[in-house]
């Protein structure tokens, strides 16, 4: 899927069984207008594709890429080992080791190659998100209000919470 814009951020996972947790990445960039593109790059299962896409991001225009897999989570690591783009992690929860695997996967990359990396999941996607938006916003003072406003949401989401206790 791609917007009609030139895409900013590339969304890429390592399978379609990825979609459940990634659209919440999708989600969020649309949600702020953010033109990206989305698609299944398999680090293990189309290895070549996945280098090409790293090599040519940046001359592309992607200023993030989010990359969400599960299990032997390859992908964010070698694709942030072919691009100077910023890589935002996200550990999709696996089948056995519920998303540990997927986590220490991402995480543990040697020193001067980094993934940010993100929680395990639905939050972990779209805070992948919030984080490429930031990344943008830093020179997009429009995008920054859009983001400012977002939280302000949040605040008053949370000041308005009443327990049943106090009802
Ligand atoms: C990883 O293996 C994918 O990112 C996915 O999380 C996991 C399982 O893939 P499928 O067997 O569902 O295609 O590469």
């Amino acid at each position: 899927m791609t917007d009609q814009a030139k895409a900013l951020v590339g969304v890429i996972m390592g399978s379609s069984s990825d979609w459940d947790v990634m659209q919440n990445a999708v989600n969020i960039l649309k949600q702020f207008n953010v033109p990206f593109e989305a698609q299944v790059i398999s680090a293990h299962r189309m290895p070549d594709e996945m280098f090409t896409y790293a090599e040519t991001a940046r001359a592309r225009g992607l200023r993030a890429i989010i990359a969400g897999a599960g299990g032997a989570a390859h992908l964010p690591g070698m694709v942030a080992a072919k691009t100077i783009v910023p890589v935002l992690g996200v550990p999709v929860p696996s089948k056995y080791l519920r998303g540990e695997d997927s986590l220490l996967s991402i995480v543990q990359m040697p020193k001067g190659v980094p993934v940010a990396t993100f929680a395990i999941g639905e939050a972990g996607a779209a805070n992948a998100a919030l984080t490429a938006v930031a990344i943008l916003a830093a020179g997009d003072e429009a995008l920054a209000a859009q983001l400012e406003a977002f939280r302000a949401q949040q605040t008053a989401a949370a000041q308005a919470m009443v327990l049943p206790i106090n009802e």
